[in-house]
C-alpha cells in the first residue's frame, strides 16, 4: 500500500487535487507539506489531532512536513466554519498563545530525524512585515472578488454578515502557501475539510504568480460521531491536549467511552496500529463486545502519544481503582486527577465521626439518614465498608495526609480534603 493509498483507507482522505499527480510525486520523491494552525486558544484539542497526526504519516513515509503557527492570521480569523465573527485578540494574548501551541506540536513531530526533520513556521515573520501596498499589489491583485464571493467560507456569512478583516482571510493563507513553496520547496498544504477553500486559494495564487508551478491540496474529513453530537466534547468541555486543562486520566476515558459505532474509524484516523491490528479488533468487537477491547486499545494508543507512557500508565491505574473500587493505593496526584469532577467537602478540624462528616459534606441528607446508610453497608471509606455508625474518622483515614474519599451506594464519590 502507498501512502495516500494508506491514507485513503485509514478514511482520511476527504478531497485532493489532482489524485494522480499527487500520488505520483509521492511516490517519486520526499515532498514538504504543511499544515497550519492559529493560536484562536491556549491550547490544541483532539479536533486538531488528525490533522497533526496526518503530518506525523508523510513523515513517517519520509516526506518532510512543517507545522505552521498563524501568529499573524491568528489576528485577524478565518471564517471558515465559523457561524459568525470572531472577536480579535490582543496581540500579546495570541502571541504567547502561539507559544504554547508551537510546544504542543513540537511534542508530535520529529524535529530531529535525519533526512526529513520536522519544521516549525511562524506567519508572522512573513505576514508581520508585509506593509499595506505591498500586499495590496502583490497579493491582492491575483484575487477578483467574484472568486472570493464564491468560497464556501464566504457564501455562508453572506446573511449574517462578514467583516473586511476575515473576508480577506483566504488572502493571507494563500500568500502563506506562496511563501513557503518558493522558500520551502512546500508542494502540498493539508487541512480538515474546512480548509479546503483556503488551500485551493492559495493554489491559485501560485499558479498565477509562477507559470509552470505544480502544487497540491489533500484535505482530511472533519470528524463526525455516529450520535449526530459534535466530535471532541463532553459535558465538561472540549478535550485538550494540554495536560493542565484535560487530565491524562480524562482524555484517556474520553476515548475509553467511544461508541461501538465510531471506534474502528477512531482507531483508523487517530492510532499507528496497522492494518491487521485494527482489523483483529474489529473482529474482537463484534465477537465480544462487552470486552471493549477497541475502545481500550484506542485509549491507550492516543493517551500514549499525547501524552507519554507515564502519563498512560496513571490513567490506566485511576480508571482501575475506580473500577473495583480499591482506590487507598492510589497516589494524592492520582486521586485530585481521577475526582476532579466529584462534589467535594473541606474539613476543618481533627477528628470527626463519620456520620457527623457524612451530614456535613452533604453525602446523607440527615444524620437519621447517614446512620441507616452506614448500618446498611452503603458507605465506604477510601474503598472499604463501614458499618460501625460509631466510627471516627482519623488521621489514618487521610491518603498521603490530603484526602478521604467516600463512596455511597455503588458509585456515587465524593472528596473530603483538609484544611
Ligand atoms: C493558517 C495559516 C495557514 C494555513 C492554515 C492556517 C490555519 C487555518 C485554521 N485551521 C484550524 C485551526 O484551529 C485552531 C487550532 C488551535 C486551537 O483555521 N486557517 O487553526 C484547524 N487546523 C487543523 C485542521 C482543521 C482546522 O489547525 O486543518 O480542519 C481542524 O481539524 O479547522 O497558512
Amino acid at each position: 500500500m502507498d501512502l495516500l493509498a494508506e491514507l485513503q483507507w485509514r478514511g482520511l482522505v476527504n478531497q485532493t487535487t489532482d489524485e494522480d499527480g499527487l500520488r505520483a510525486l509521492l511516490n517519486e520523491e520526499k515532498v514538504t507539506l504543511y499544515c497550519g494552525f492559529d493560536p484562536t486558544a491556549d491550547s490544541l484539542h483532539i479536533g486538531n489531532l488528525a490533522a497533526i497526526l496526518t503530518l506525523r504519516r508523510f513523515q513517517q513515509a519520509g516526506h518532510q512536513p512543517i507545522a505552521l503557527v498563524g501568529g499573524a492570521t491568528g489576528l485577524i480569523g478565518d471564517p471558515s466554519g465559523k457561524k459568525s465573527e470572531r472577536t480579535l485578540n490582543a496581540k500579546e494574548t495570541v502571541e504567547a498563545w502561539s507559544a504554547r501551541i508551537k510546544g504542543q506540536l513540537e511534542r508530535l513531530l520529529d524535529f530531529t530525524a535525519v533526512n526529513n526533520p520536522a519544521k516549525m513556521k511562524n506567519n508572522y515573520d512573513w505576514i508581520g512585515p508585509l506593509d499595506v501596498i505591498s500586499f495590496l499589489r502583490d497579493v491582492g491583485k491575483h484575487f477578483s472578488i467574484n472568486y472570493m464571493l464564491a468560497k464556501e467560507s464566504v457564501q455562508s456569512r453572506i446573511e449574517t454578515g462578514i467583516s473586511f478583516t476575515e473576508f480577506s482571510y483566504m488572502m493571507l493563507q494563500a500568500y502563506d502557501f506562496l511563501k513557503l513553496y518558493e522558500r520551502e520547496g512546500c508542494r502540498l498544504q493539508i487541512g480538515g475539510s474546512d480548509q479546503w477553500g483556503n488551500i485551493t486559494a492559495g493554489l491559485e495564487l501560485i499558479r498565477k504568480t509562477n507559470s509552470e508551478a505544480k502544487a497540491f491540496g489533500l484535505t482530511i474529513p472533519l470528524v463526525t460521531k455516529a450520535d449526530g453530537t459534535k466530535f471532541g466534547k463532553t459535558e465538561s468541555g472540549t478535550i485538550w491536549l494540554d495536560p493542565e486543562k484535560t487530565s491524562p486520566y480524562e482524555f484517556y476515558q474520553f476515548w475509553i467511552n467511544t461508541d461501538d459505532r465510531d471506534v474502528i474509524r477512531y482507531l483508523k484516523y487517530f492510532t499507528f496500529l496497522s492494518k491487521e491490528e485494527i482489523e483483529a479488533l474489529e473482529h474482537e468487537l463484534r465477537e465480544a463486545p462487552e470486552k471493549r477491547a477497541a475502545q481500550k486499545a484506542l485509549a491507550e494508543e492516543v493517551t500514549k502519544l499525547v501524552h507519554g507512557e507515564e502519563a498512560l500508565k496513571q490513567a490506566v491505574r485511576i480508571s482501575e481503582a475506580l473500577f473495583s473500587g480499591d482506590i487507598a493505593k492510589l497516589t494524592a496526584a492520582e486521586i485530585e486527577q481521577g475526582f476532579k469532577d466529584v462534589p467535594s467537602f473541606v474539613h476543618e478540624g481533627g477528628d470527626v465521626p463519620l456520620v457527623e462528616l457524612l451530614v456535613a459534606a452533604g453525602i446523607s441528607p440527615s444524620k437519621r439518614q447517614a446512620r441507616e446508610d452506614v448500618q446498611n453497608g452503603a458507605i465506604y471509606v477510601n474503598g472499604e465498608r463501614i458499618q460501625d455508625v460509631g466510627a471516627v474518622l482519623t488521621a489514618a483515614h487521610r491518603l498521603e495526609g490530603r484526602f478521604t474519599v467516600i463512596r455511597r451506594g455503588k458509585k456515587k464519590y465524593y472528596l473530603i480534603r483538609y484544611a
